[in-house]
């Protein structure tokens, strides 16, 4: 946004704050950020996840890359430069959700280190769950639910991540699962127990 039209908008205090929807609706409401490869499990786990919260009667809602791509990032494609912006927009829009209350479950690549830490550094401190769906390049080859690794290798797709484009690995996710491993019901449970265990789900905090 050019600078002379930056001054002219102003930053509007909102009544009803996110402490005060936490409070109504009794648990914290964070971002649980799932990256890994395309294959990797991240939605499966996401909406795994979101199942067990949502029993509980938390208020979850789950960001899928693909979906997202087919509407408000329907004008971005895979370049670096597409990515960072697409990471960018959504970090975004993980804040909205974060400010209305809510518990948002992320499934994008994300593939770069730099953006994801951009993307924590937007919300508030402690409110960003690194979730890394670690899982063998040759495992999701193998699943290629959607058959693009396929066309990636036969030279359809061009930027593919883990094929031709790079993946960069979390340093310190919050937490670590094998997906090519462990399966999704019991992956799903660790990180439930994992927000049970760091006190999100209390109703009184
Ligand atoms: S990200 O890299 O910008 O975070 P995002 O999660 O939004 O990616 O979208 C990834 C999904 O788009 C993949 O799961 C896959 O279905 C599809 N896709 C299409 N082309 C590509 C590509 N070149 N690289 C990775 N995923 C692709």
């Amino acid at each position: 946004m050019p600078p002379a039209h930056k001054k002219n908008i102003i930053w509007h205090q909102p009544v009803v704050t996110k402490q005060d929807r936490e409070a109504l609706f009794g648990h914290r409401a964070v971002a649980l950020w799932f990256t890994g490869l395309s294959g990797s499990g991240k939605s499966t786990l996401a909406h795994e996840v979101e199942r067990i919260l949502h029993q509980r009667g938390c208020h979850t809602f789950v960001l899928d890359g693909d979906n997202v791509r087919h509407g408000l990032n329907s004008d971005l494609g895979f370049s670096p430069q597409d990515r960072v912006e697409n990471i960018r927009r959504l970090a975004e829009l993980v804040r909205l959700f974060t400010d209305a209350g809510v518990i948002v479950l992320t499934a994008f690549i994300s593939p770069y280190r730099a953006d994801r830490e951009r993307a924590r550094r937007l919300l508030a401190p402690g409110d960003f769950f690194e979730i890394y769906c670690r899982c063998s390049l040759a495992v999701c080859e193998q699943r290629d639910p959607k058959g693009l690794y396929k066309k990636a290798r036969a030279g359809l797709i061009t930027d593919f991540t883990g094929i031709s484009a790079p993946y960069e690995k979390p340093t310190s996710p919050e937490i670590r699962l094998r997906t090519d491993e462990e399966e999704p019901d019991k992956s799903a449970d660790k990180i439930f127990q994992y927000l049970v265990n760091n006190g999100f789900l209390e109703t009184n905090f």
